[in-house]
């Protein structure tokens, strides 16, 4: 119990720096990825202390994606990820974890952290 208050501490620390630095990182979001013959495109996010990256990625409306988590580094806070509202998923160490999103028509798509706190999101642009 006493373990998990410390973790919890520690991820809104990590959180919380992560809310300052997001502003600079959506302001670029990524628009790369790798998209296979049926059109979906795979995106590669990698699960660190301070959050993803990217934790910005666009998206074209409806657009069919598969967000490619890998955690990469070994923080409590990023052992799960919640993908629009869903149910948590796990994500082991170093281990790519994919996930089939479809982009709204308008609007942003969240995923974050198993304790809401880290976050990032698919941003529908044209
Ligand atoms: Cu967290």
């Amino acid at each position: 119990m006493k373990f998990a208050v410390v973790a919890l501490a520690l991820c809104a620390v990590v959180a919380c720096k992560k809310a300052e630095s997001t502003k600079k990182n959506t302001a670029a979001p990524v628009t790369a990825g790798t998209v296979a013959p049926d059109g979906t495109r795979a995106i590669p996010i990698a699960v660190k202390k301070v959050g993803y990256e990217p934790d910005a990625i666009t998206a074209k409306p409806g657009e069919k994606l598969k967000l490619v988590f890998t955690r990469v580094e070994d923080t409590e806070c990023g052992a799960q990820v919640k993908v629009d509202g869903g149910k948590a998923v796990d994500l082991p160490m170093n281990q790519p974890v994919e996930i089939a999103v479809t982009a709204p028509a308008s609007g942003k798509l969240t995923f974050v952290c198993g304790m809401d706190m880290m976050q990032g999101a698919i941003i529908v642009g044209s």
